[in-house]
């Protein structure tokens, strides 16, 4: 093999290893993760490290009780996306986000944050 092929194939195998760690991460939520809050908030925003995709990006939120507490229409803009939630009372709020990023790679990941008490 030629010393110039070789250089060739390690930057390709580089830049294949770099491209696999930029999917869509959460970088962070308001409420915040693990965070909590006096009352009820009136939406949840995620922003992520990636530019995200409409159509297959999703939030859904369950209150304590396990009810689904969002309007479900997802609102996506760059890297960011919100939901308007409804109130569901007290306790502990379950967030479920699923994000295709404009790499057309999905990641998706849960956490949670509490209200009130
Ligand atoms: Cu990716």
């Amino acid at each position: 093999m030629q010393r110039s092929s070789l250089i060739g194939m390690i930057l390709l195998l580089l830049l294949a290893t770099g491209e696999a760690n930029a999917h869509a991460m959460l970088d962070h939520a308001e409420p915040r993760v693990g965070n909590k809050v006096a009352s009820p908030p009136r939406e949840v925003t995620l922003w992520f490290t990636q530019k995200l995709e409409q159509a297959f990006s999703t939030i859904t939120v369950t209150n304590a009780a396990g009810q689904r507490v969002d309007s479900g229409k997802t609102r996506v803009s760059g890297s960011q996306m919100s939901v308007s939630l409804r109130s569901g009372g007290t306790g502990t709020y379950h967030v479920n986000w699923h994000v295709l990023s404009v790499d057309t790679h999905t990641t998706d990941g849960n956490f949670t944050f509490q209200v009130g008490e």
